[in-house]
């Protein structure tokens, strides 16, 4: 859904401020589209939907620019081409070097230790090589779309090296960075063989974004501890350049979710779903399956209130959508299985006939369907260890136009710090996510909408417009010494 189709909504500031900048260079390790099919000559695409591509495309058909990103197909090159308005310079990657740098650096070294480490982080020397290499292709590609006065936005961990190998193929760039998911404590990030450079990296952005202000705070330490960058916490000077590293917690288009809410076809498919877990509380789990997510610290909560006998098959349901993801990184092949061990332990000590305690679907299920699960449910169970947002709590609480429903949300997801309407939990305490399960299922109607009405008030305020909006104002409004 583009901004334009929001019923005329006024032209936010940065399509106002962004006159004064040049043309946005989108620099994300995918491309917004998947291929559906054509040729190896004249392939086919579709734009595949999302919050940053919603976010970024209104900017991107306006002002124009480009989307620098892997197309997801190994081995193949691909021309530049348009799709929908947005231009696509694909990034080719073999195998080999893809396996390196994004199973491996990407996904078995940075993805566990930015996460808290709750899984070690692998460190390997031959896959920091690819990682380079694949950083140096998207930071090639990126600069070679660049003129002068655009201005460049580089996504996610993956492509930590990009900003500041930009900077030295394009010096006068502004150069913005944003990490979707945590910054470690500097103690943690300290492990890492190759800090320095990942570090030195990022500071070649103008601006750094990070999902909370503690993970700013984490990067910026880190950055004064073992870099030359000195100064505060959320502005450094490195080689004589400003940089600045703050908060922009990102969102949902949430008057899109509101409207999709509302269709017939989404609240009927909901009192169908209703009808099939009539007279029970719907517990609901929405999550990529994923060691990060807590899925298993979930059902073992779940098994405690079973055992305590406050909730039974006869009067609840959870039902978990686990989307299948990196399923070819043995850790995510342990966590899958140790999740279907333990749905099937549930369910054959606890299920009745034609009752049972845990539906699991694994599998991606289309947004309306995934609608009707928000809508159908009484309780959302949003539990990772760590996370550096988690938009599934705010789509659930976008969905709730009549403000019921109770969201229960581990401390540790970057969305605990806006929506504090949620029942607060920590993900290693077994015990006390039973007892905020208990707490969930029997909240008085009163309180569960008015803790629900304040975070619907959050999300309205705060969607995926204003994220890029005022990330981009920043970088469009940083100043250098040598710019003044
Ligand atoms: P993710 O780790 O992927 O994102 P999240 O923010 O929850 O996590 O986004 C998941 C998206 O996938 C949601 O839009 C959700 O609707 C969708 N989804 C999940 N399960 C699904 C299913 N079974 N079927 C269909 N769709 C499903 C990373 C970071 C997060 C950060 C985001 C954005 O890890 O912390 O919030 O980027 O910055």
């Amino acid at each position: 859904m583009s901004r334009q189709s929001q019923g005329g909504a006024k032209p936010r500031r940065s399509e106002n401020r962004s006159a004064e900048a040049g043309r946005l260079v989108v620099v994300a390790n995918r491309l917004p589209v998947r291929q559906v099919g054509g040729t190896d000559e004249k392939p086919r695409w579709r734009i595949s939907p999302g919050g940053l591509v919603t976010a970024l495309a209104p900017m991107l058909r306006e002002r124009g620019g480009t989307w620098v990103g892997w197309a997801g197909d190994m081995g193949r090159t691909y021309r530049p081409f348009t799709q929908d308005g947005i231009r696509c310079r694909p990034v080719a990657l073999e195998a080999d070097l893809f396996e390196g740098f994004y199973q491996g650096f990407s996904n078995s070294t940075l993805w566990p230790l930015y996460h808290d480490a709750v899984r070690p982080p692998e460190f390997h020397r031959h896959w920091w090589r690819p990682y380079v290499e694949a950083n140096e292709r998207f930071a090639k590609a990126a600069a070679g779309q660049v003129k002068d006065g655009d201005i460049v936005w580089v996504h996610d961990y993956q492509l930590q090296l990009v900003p500041r190998m930009i900077r030295e193929l394009k010096p006068e760039t502004r150069i913005g960075f944003f990490n979707h998911i945590p910054f470690p404590p500097e103690e943690l990030f300290a492990q890492l063989p190759w800090r320095r450079s990942i570090l030195e990296g990022l500071l070649g952005a103008d601006v750094i974004g990070f999902q909370t202000k503690q993970n700013a705070q984490n990067f910026s330490r880190a950055a004064r501890r073992h870099t030359s960058a000195r100064g505060s916490d959320t502005e450094l000077v490195f080689e004589g350049r400003r940089v600045q590293s703050r908060a922009f917690p990102i969102s949902i288009d949430t008057a899109d979710f509101e409207r999709s809410a509302a269709s017939e076809e989404v609240v009927a498919r909901a009192k169908e779903l209703r009808a099939l877990m009539a007279g029970r509380k719907v517990i609901l789990g929405v999550d990529r399956l994923d060691y990060t997510k807590g899925i298993d610290i979930r059902f073992r909560s779940f098994e405690e209130a079973l055992r305590r006998k406050s909730v039974t098959a006869e009067n609840s349901v959870l039902v978990q959508i686990a989307v299948p993801s990196r399923a070819d990184v043995g850790e995510y092949v342990n966590e899958r299985d140790e999740i279907e061990r333990l749905v099937g332990r549930i369910n054959g000590t606890y299920g009745q006939p034609g009752k049972v305690a845990v539906h699991y679907l694994y599998r991606s299920v289309p947004r309306e369907e995934l609608l009707a699960f928000y809508l159908a449910s009484d309780v959302l169970m949003v539990t990772p260890f760590r996370d550096g947002m988690n938009l599934v709590a705010k789509e659930y609480v976008a969905t709730r136009l009549d403000d019921t429903g109770v969201l229960v949300l581990s401390e540790f997801a970057g969305a605990a710090h806006e929506l504090r309407g949620a029942i607060l939990v920590n993900p290693h305490d077994i015990d006390g996510m039973a007892d905020a399960l208990e707490q969930a299922i029997s909240l008085p109607d009163d309180e569960a909408t008015r803790r629900m009405a304040a975070m619907r008030r959050v999300v309205r305020r705060h969607d995926v417009y204003r994220w890029s909006d005022s990330f981009l104002d920043t970088l469009i409004h940083a100043t250098q010494p040598n710019w003044d």
